[in-house]
């Protein structure tokens, strides 16, 4: 798969950002800088790249984000969000005309770039979705290519219009034109021929095509493993003919894959589809955000980060960061913490979602979500008194408490003990820490992160 190298660069990148409590306007100017190389490495145009950083970097550097209490993850966040940006945010379908009217697709591209490989692969797909595609071989300078169409044509169950290679290009296409109106088909998908280089007779024979007949959209298909070739090659054909959607195909290759990154940018027109192998099958829908997630390997990191983001509140925890600080914390603290876990999900799910910790966490250090219902339990049964100052529970209350929560009174002990634990433990971190202690997710995570309030 292509990306692999640049998704390791800027997995890397993240790692250190993430592992600062802190971040300093050189520190995201010195993690961008990192981006900047990993991207132009994996082939991503020059000026897309600059402008990338440019916008990355307007954003990172507010204060919104060097005050943020997960400052790694919101530049994490707002590489993912340009990265998509970049991509052309919305994922674009090929427009078909309404009810039995006929949408005519004309496909460009050079050879080899995988037009009549495509053209198939769209018929298949469209076939799917109930239409009633008819491919039209145009290529009349390779007697193979109107074969070769045909094959394809016969594996989708896709009706393939041809008239040798003895006739005009053009008038091919009026007559398969004619042949879907009669035969009730309402997609013509034209594949036409490329040459091995830009230039004039093809550009012409597209133009002609296209001033001569009703053309819905011209769909260029480049092949990734060209680079940016594939980038120059998509503004040339935008410029002299036309295009409306572009497809990038042979993504499955260890291409450096930066043209299917930067192509949207350069050009204006969105990427449709792109191809993942020589299957008629291997063609997938274009979806920006999948793809930028695919390249940070955190599709779920991401998920979890927005998550945080809408359950914890920024002021709320700064608070108890204070008390976390000065060992001040209560029981209410603790139940407060319990809610905003049980508003993200169950624990487990997420240690699930944090790359590193999933296998590493065992189940067993781990408070259940049974576990944590009743050490709640527990602390819904002291006073508002005792909740808000421990040091209260004497013997005898500490046996109303578990009477009153149903469990044995060592339970009750043992949750004290663990409670005492953590503060003192949290005590002495701090006063380790100084006042620049790292910072946990939101302090929800509890612990060595720098969290706070939970007896594990
Ligand atoms: N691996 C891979 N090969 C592809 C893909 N798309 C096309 N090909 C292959 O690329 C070669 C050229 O494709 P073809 O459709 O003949 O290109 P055309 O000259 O533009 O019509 C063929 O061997 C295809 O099987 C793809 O997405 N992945
Ligand atoms: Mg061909």
């Amino acid at each position: 798969m292509a990306f692999e190298s640049l998704s390791e660069k800027l997995q890397n990148v993240f790692k250190n950002l993430r592992g600062k409590g802190r971040l300093s306007e050189a520190d995201v100017k010195s993690a961008m800088k990192e981006v900047k190389m990993a991207l132009l490495q994996a082939d991503v145009n020059f000026k897309v790249v600059k402008k990338f950083v440019k916008d990355v970097e307007a954003r990172a550097v507010g204060e919104e984000v060097l005050n943020s209490l997960t400052p790694g993850q919101t530049v994490i966040k707002i590489v993912n969000e340009e990265l998509i940006n970049m991509m052309g945010s919305e994922t674009t379908e090929i427009a078909l005309k309404p009810g039995n009217q006929i949408t005519v697709l004309l496909m460009a591209g050079l050879q080899g770039a995988g037009k009549t490989t495509t053209a198939a692969k769209i018929a298949g797909k469209l076939k799917a979705k109930g239409r009633k595609p008819l491919l039209v071989a145009c290529d009349v300078y390779r007697p193979a290519a109107i074969k070769q169409l045909q094959v394809n044509g016969e594996k989708q169950g896709v009706p393939v219009f041809t008239m040798g290679d003895q006739n005009k290009p053009l008038d091919i296409a009026k007559a398969a034109l004619e042949h879907a109106e009669k035969n009730g088909l309402n997609v013509v998908i034209i594949d036409t021929a490329g040459r091995l280089h830009i230039d004039e007779a093809m550009m012409e024979e597209l133009i002609s095509i296209k001033e001569n007949i009703e053309i819905d959209q011209t769909i260029l298909v480049v092949d990734a493993m060209t680079g940016q070739d594939a980038v120059n090659v998509a503004s040339s054909f935008n410029d002299k003919v036309g295009l409306d959607g572009i497809i990038v195909t042979k993504l499955d290759g260890d291409t450096r894959g930066g043209s299917v990154l930067s192509i949207r940018a350069v050009t204006g027109k969105p990427v449709l589809y792109v191809g993942m192998g020589e299957k008629l099958s291997d063609l997938e829908q274009f979806y920006p955000d999948r793809m930028a997630s695919r390249i940070l390997g955190m599709g779920d990191v991401l998920s979890l980060i927005e998550k945080v983001q809408s359950t914890t509140d920024e002021q709320k925890a700064r608070e108890m960061e204070q008390k976390f600080r000065k060992a001040e914390f209560d029981f209410n603290d603790f139940l407060d913490q319990f809610s905003q876990i049980r508003q993200m999900g169950s624990l487990s799910d997420i240690i699930g979602m944090i790359p590193g910790l999933a296998g590493k966490v065992k189940d067993t250090d781990m408070p259940d979500d049974k576990q944590i219902r009743r050490i709640e339990s527990i602390i819904y049964s002291m006073t508002p008194q005792e909740r808000s100052n421990p040091d209260l529970l004497n013997v005898s209350r500490k046996r109303r408490i578990a009477a009153g929560a149903g469990v044995d009174i060592s339970e009750v002990n043992r949750l004290v003990k663990q409670f005492d634990q953590s503060r003192k433990m949290m005590k002495q971190m701090s006063g380790m820490m100084g006042k620049k202690g790292r910072r946990g997710m939101g302090g929800l995570f509890g612990g060595k992160g720098g969290g706070f309030g939970l007896p594990f």
